[in-house]
């Protein structure tokens, strides 16, 4: 698209459109050298996540604009409308399979079975399907600190005293944010304060796998206004951290640097950590039970002094719908205890014989799921073993592999012999 602006100049403003956080790009033609801006091309990246969940097949209207502020100028806009269709939720599975090495084998000889489950959708419909997991909850109140005190706090615990601060100084939307005072206290004590800021959320029942889980929003970065610290200082020693806690306060993983006091910006930041791994063994073993969201920050209690202050918190549980395996082995079989393994997603072999895994194919379009059987049966026969392959929405599949068992014990000549076991 084409404008000729209100600077005076033709501005060519190109937004590409990306998936799932894909970096885009937005691209300013500026033909003029007269606003300091020098003629060419401005690349200025930006990440554009498509996280409305349209319906399958259903196009969504996009509306992006890109605001151009040149000092001495007003600043003008520009838009560009992007429509992006949620791709149809495909799977071809058809290229999966099932083979066990060796084909033939006698009583107390060892096999093994290996499931190779392949999604050969093309490549845009899988970047679609991954910009789209399904069942995403905001698990967090009142995230942007909007409300009277009485409201925020009924979610929020701080402390200590006077090391926070619900107020309106800067804003990132809305009319309030929380400051926490990485600094000395008031005179004549100057007390050393260890602010922190959590909120308890409820892990959703049903929880199961693929899930991820993210906590995003805005820092802000000043010096401390407090009269004991040095006027206009902040520092790196002072640090702004996230720490994932259960529901008695204990640490789960280890702390997530935010921000530091090096760069006192006093400009809104984005940003995003995952704390996926961190919570993910405690979601699964105590699913409906709390964590605890807690921010915190230190300084080294000299008397340059940090301010952080937060906006905009979010945190985003998504749950992928994973694809199933079920493979029972048959009777003439006896699984090795043990030995069920897969390159990528869950396996599980509690309710052995029935062995199963599940997963998602994305963005690896394939997993490889082996596992080991001993023959116990003593007679001569073809052993027919099937996996099942389950994904929500489809019809499932089936992949078969046949073991030749105490073939030594088939009469039969062997050209018969060798027909049966190679069907
Ligand atoms: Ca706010
Ligand atoms: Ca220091
Ligand atoms: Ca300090």
């Amino acid at each position: 698209m084409g404008t000729r602006g209100a600077l005076g100049q033709v501005i060519v403003l190109i937004l590409l459109a990306a998936f799932g956080g894909v970096v885009g790009t937005a691209t300013l033609l500026d033909t003029s050298v007269e606003d300091g801006i020098s003629p060419g091309i401005h690349p200025a990246p930006l990440s554009l996540r498509h996280s409305q969940a349209a319906a399958s097949g259903e196009p969504q209207a996009i509306t992006n604009t890109a605001v151009i502020a040149v000092p001495g100028y007003q600043p003008m806009s520009r838009t560009a409308a992007i429509t992006i269709t949620q791709a149809p939720d495909q799977l071809d599975l058809s290229p999966s399979y099932k083979v066990v090495s060796p084909q033939e084998a006698n009583y107390g000889e060892r096999v093994t079975y290996t499931v190779v489950i392949q999604d050969d959708t093309d490549p845009q419909s899988h970047t679609a399907l991954l910009a789209n997991p399904t069942g995403c909850q905001e698990l967090l109140q009142v995230g942007g600190f909007e409300g009277n005190s009485d409201t925020v706090f009924a979610h929020w615990h701080a402390g200590e005293p006077f090391a926070f601060k619900h107020q309106s100084r800067y804003i990132y939307e809305g009319s309030m944010s929380m400051r926490l005072h990485a600094s000395m206290g008031d005179y004549p004590d100057c007390p050393a304060y260890h602010p922190y800021l959590w909120q308890a959320v409820t892990i959703p029942d049903g929880i199961t796998m693929a899930t991820t889980m993210v906590i995003q929003g805005q820092q802000l970065v000043a010096g401390s206004l407090a009269p004991c610290s040095n006027p206009e200082s902040s520092e790196a020693d002072d640090v702004l951290y996230l720490q994932m806690r259960d529901s008695g306060g204990n640490n789960l993983g280890t702390p997530q640097e935010i921000a530091n006091g090096g760069a006192p910006t006093e400009q809104w930041k984005a940003f995003e950590l995952d704390v996926t791994d961190e919570a993910d063994l405690y979601m699964h073993s105590h699913p409906g039970e709390e964590v605890q969201i807690y921010f915190y920050a230190t300084h080294d209690e000299d008397f340059n002094d940090t301010w952080f202050y937060l906006d905009g918190l979010e945190c985003q549980m998504c749950t992928e719908s994973p694809i199933r395996l079920t493979d029972t082995v048959p009777d003439g079989l006896s699984y090795v205890s043990g030995t069920l393994t897969a390159t990528i997603g869950t396996v599980t072999d509690s309710a052995a014989p029935t062995l199963r895994w599940s997963g998602v194919l994305s963005p690896t379009p394939s997993v490889t799921v082996t596992y080991a059987a001993t023959v116990s049966t003593t007679r001569s026969q073809i052993i027919t073993n099937t996996a099942v392959i389950a994904a929500p929405g489809y019809q499932p599949i089936s992949r078969t592999a046949l073991l030749c068992s105490n073939s030594y014990r088939a009469f039969l000549p062997r050209v018969l012999r060798t027909r049966s076991c190679d069907q």
